[in-house]
């Protein structure tokens, strides 16, 4: 009797033992799959000035590309060691779900739904956007009140479409929609006058103002009608993953808060302040924790920049977009940008 009992015992312990094993390997399948292939593959859009541009000499840039290089330094200390791979609306959640890339970084929505039925987590938010109309000048619209009855230019597989329901539902307005399924395809319809307005994230307007062939033909009405928290995701059941990712993005805000820039960073890593030693792995080994060096923060702000950097180049005020930091401006600085400490 003893005995089955003991080897009952015996056989939980294994199987419980193999279990903790394959949850580990589980979860730390993703930066192993990256390690051995030598490469990062990041998902992002198709084309969107500041956000993800591909020159004709095939060299992508922008915010969401900034942020792949950013992964790709911390892993490989090499900022090109990224496949990008450009992805609609529709096809974007889908490719991470079937290991097509690692990690989106896409101008994505972080909605409750999106982690809860796709099987997704948003590692945090790194561009704090909400979705705008334009029209054109010659309408005479001014304010998005006067938008029932006209016809409302849409992508699909986006959260536009719920939120203008939503809000022409609040104000008694009729809606009338034309879902598209490319962004160039909404620019087309209303460029045919298919629609008489657009809405989209707000950064997008400004990002297609450097193509429209008549930018001052239109304008961004006033009215922000939604939360758009956009931030890179990817796919639950790798914790070490996400938190990578998650601790990549903080330490890029991190780094801004610390004054810590491309420029400067050699002159941090002989600082006396201690969060800064902590971000810059001179002190602690949180790079370790994360199965990186423990120098994983210096080679991203390296090679890209902090936070406030990457914004600058890309979208901010400095750059053709020239879109004001806002609400992603840092929470010392009036924004709500906010990371937690790297201790
Ligand atoms: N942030 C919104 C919208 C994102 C989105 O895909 N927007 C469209 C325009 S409305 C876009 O960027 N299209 C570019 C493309 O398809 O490559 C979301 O996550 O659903």
């Amino acid at each position: 009797m003893l005995d089955f009992k003991k080897r009952h015992i015996f056989r939980l312990a294994i199987s419980c033992l193999a279990l903790c094993l394959s949850l580990d390997c589980a979860s730390a399948q993703t930066l192993a799959a990256v390690k051995e292939r030598g490469t990062l593959n990041c998902g992002v859009s198709q084309g969107l000035p500041g956000f993800s541009d591909k020159a004709e000499s095939g060299d992508w840039t922008g915010f969401d590309v900034d942020f792949c290089r950013a992964v790709a330094a911390a892993i490989f200390d090499d900022p090109a060691k990224v496949v990008f791979v450009p992805l609609d609306a529709n096809t974007r959640f889908s490719a991470l779900q079937s290991n097509k890339i690692d990690v989106l970084s896409r101008n994505s929505t972080w909605t409750m739904s999106r982690e809860n039925s796709l099987g997704l987590l948003f590692a945090g938010v790194a561009y704090y956007d909400g979705q705008g109309f334009l029209v054109r000048r010659d309408t005479g619209i001014d304010t998005a009140l006067q938008l029932g009855d006209k016809t409302v230019c849409t992508q699909t597989g986006t959260t536009t479409e719920l939120n203008l329901n939503d809000y022409f539902g609040a104000n008694d307005m009729k809606l009338k929609v034309l879902a598209m399924g490319t962004a160039e395809e909404s620019l087309r319809a209303y460029d045919a006058r298919r629609c008489d307005v657009r809405t989209r994230d707000v950064s997008q307007f400004y990002a297609e103002r450097v193509i429209l062939s008549t930018p001052d033909g239109h304008i961004i009405l006033p009215e922000v009608i939604s939360k758009e928290p956009l931030g890179p995701a990817v796919r639950q059941g790798d914790d070490r993953w996400f938190n990578l990712i998650k601790w990549i993005v903080y330490s890029l805000i991190n780094a801004e808060e610390l004054g810590v820039k491309s420029t400067t960073i050699e002159d941090a890593m002989k600082s006396s302040n201690p969060n800064i030693r902590r971000l810059v792995g001179i002190e602690g080994e949180f790079g370790e924790q994360l199965g990186l060096t423990n120098d994983w923060a210096v080679r991203a702000v390296r090679a890209v920049g902090n936070y406030g950097e990457i914004y600058e180049r890309n979208v901010g005020t400095q750059s053709r977009l020239s879109i004001p930091r806002g609400l992603n401006a840092l929470w010392t600085q009036g924004g709500i940008q906010y990371a937690p400490p790297i201790r």
